[in-house]
């Protein structure tokens, strides 16, 4: 565990990311998402069986633009995927880049005012004992 939480501070000063917890069994579903705000984001551990949902509320009149970040585990290829929720129901889906084992997958995303982007992280099969991280900038 305090292994755990050195390499999270280290990744932490790298990237500038406030890295925080996300618990077991939370941010299993889509109204469980764990809220993830610009420029912060959660180093956590994927279980198997489970999901896990961040979200980001746009609350604001304006267009947000961001970019999602999922860095796998260096043993492990993890995948997410975007569903941006529209106020007037409609949903858009966005697949970002796959670039494998260990690889960061990132994508640029605009988020409409009320809009809410949901993002769903799951393993390819295998599962990893160290975390990964995602984050928002
Ligand atoms: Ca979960
Ligand atoms: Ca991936």
């Amino acid at each position: 565990m305090k292994k755990f939480v050195v390499l999270l501070s280290i990744f932490g000063m790298l990237f500038g990311v406030p890295s925080a917890y996300a618990q077991y069994g939370y941010g299993d579903t889509v109204s469980t998402a764990v809220n993830v705000s610009l420029g912060s984001g959660y180093g956590t551990f994927l279980q198997g069986g489970e999901a896990d949902i961040f979200v980001f509320k746009n609350n604001t009149a304006q267009s947000i633009t961001t970019t999602a970040n999922l860095l796998s585990p260096s043993d492990v290829n993890y995948n997410y995927w975007v569903e941006v929720h529209n106020p007037g129901g409609s949903v858009t889906y966005l697949n970002p880049w796959d670039n494998g084992i260990g690889g960061l997958d990132s994508i640029q995303i605009t988020v409409g005012p009320g809009s809410k982007a949901y993002f769903i992280v799951s393993d390819t099969g295998t599962l990893s004992s160290a975390s990964y991280s995602f984050w928002l900038n």
